[in-house]
């Protein structure tokens, strides 16, 4: 009976652990952008062009007829030889700008206030078409800012003229690939802080060459991996459950 309890105390945890975190459809489940900012634009180079603050609402190139993001679900990336899955945890991920190339810029971006969980994680997985040079290749940038200090806690920019080989592959049509990248910030000494995601990917700017990633799991826990059928809460809820039969069936 104890050891019931203790499992049920822990299955609570776990679940609100995750509800009261205060991300928004962190993993995309709800089918949609639900909780996102989303920003776009066309970008005709230069660099400093490509800040995020740029494209998203109120920014100077803010345009959302270039927006090429869309919420995915499970399936291979044919650009990556079928070696891509574009979900990562459970039903869907999104995919940040598409293969298209039309000078098109993408942006999604979410804040959590109040923050009070160890860890903020999140899966990241890019496609970048081969082009032209560092300036002026379809390119992404991805962050995560503590709004209430300033700091930058994570910070990625990779452009399809800088792709090491550990972290990308190229396919056979020429598109530079990464397999999903999950990553987990421990936040534990920032307790309180606000804090931002933020994503843009932005195909080359002449119009020739596309880019675009796959985000999933923004959340206080790990994303399950694999592209599980039922939503993480289910998941959930179905482990603490078999946990219970065992822990019957063991007493037996
Ligand atoms: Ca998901
Ligand atoms: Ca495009």
């Amino acid at each position: 009976m104890i050891r019931r309890f203790t499992w049920c105390v822990l299955l609570s945890l776990a679940l609100t652990g995750s509800a009261f975190a205060g991300f928004l459809n962190g993993g995309f489940e709800s089918g949609d952008f639900t909780g996102w900012t989303q920003g776009a634009g066309y970008w005709y180079g230069g660099m400093n062009n490509l800040d995020p603050v740029n494209y998203l609402p109120g920014g100077q190139f803010y345009d959302m007829s270039a927006n090429a993001s869309a919420v995915v679900g499970p399936g291979l990336d044919p650009n990556t030889d079928n070696n891509l899955n574009m979900v990562y945890a459970d039903s869907y991920a999104a995919r940040v700008n598409d293969s298209y190339n039309d000078y098109s810029v993408s942006v999604i971006s979410q804040t959590v206030a109040n923050y009070t969980d160890p860890s903020i994680y999140f899966a990241w997985a890019a496609v970048l078409q081969s082009s032209h040079g560092p300036t002026d290749s379809d390119n992404f940038g991805l962050s995560l800012i503590d709004d209430t200090t300033g700091a930058t806690l994570y910070s990625v920019y990779y452009n399809s003229a800088n792709t090491p080989p550990g972290l990308f592959t190229q396919s056979s049509s020429d598109w530079f690939y990464t397999a999903w990248q999950v990553q987990q910030l421990d936040v534990s000494a920032m307790v309180g802080d606000t804090f931002t995601l933020t994503l843009l990917a932005s195909d080359c700017p002449y119009g020739g060459h596309a880019g675009y990633v796959y985000l999933d799991g923004f959340g206080a826990a790990p994303p399950p991996p694999g592209g599980a059928p039922e939503p993480a809460t289910m998941a959930l809820i179905g482990l603490g459950l078999s946990a219970l039969a065992a822990i019957r069936f063991r007493k037996r």
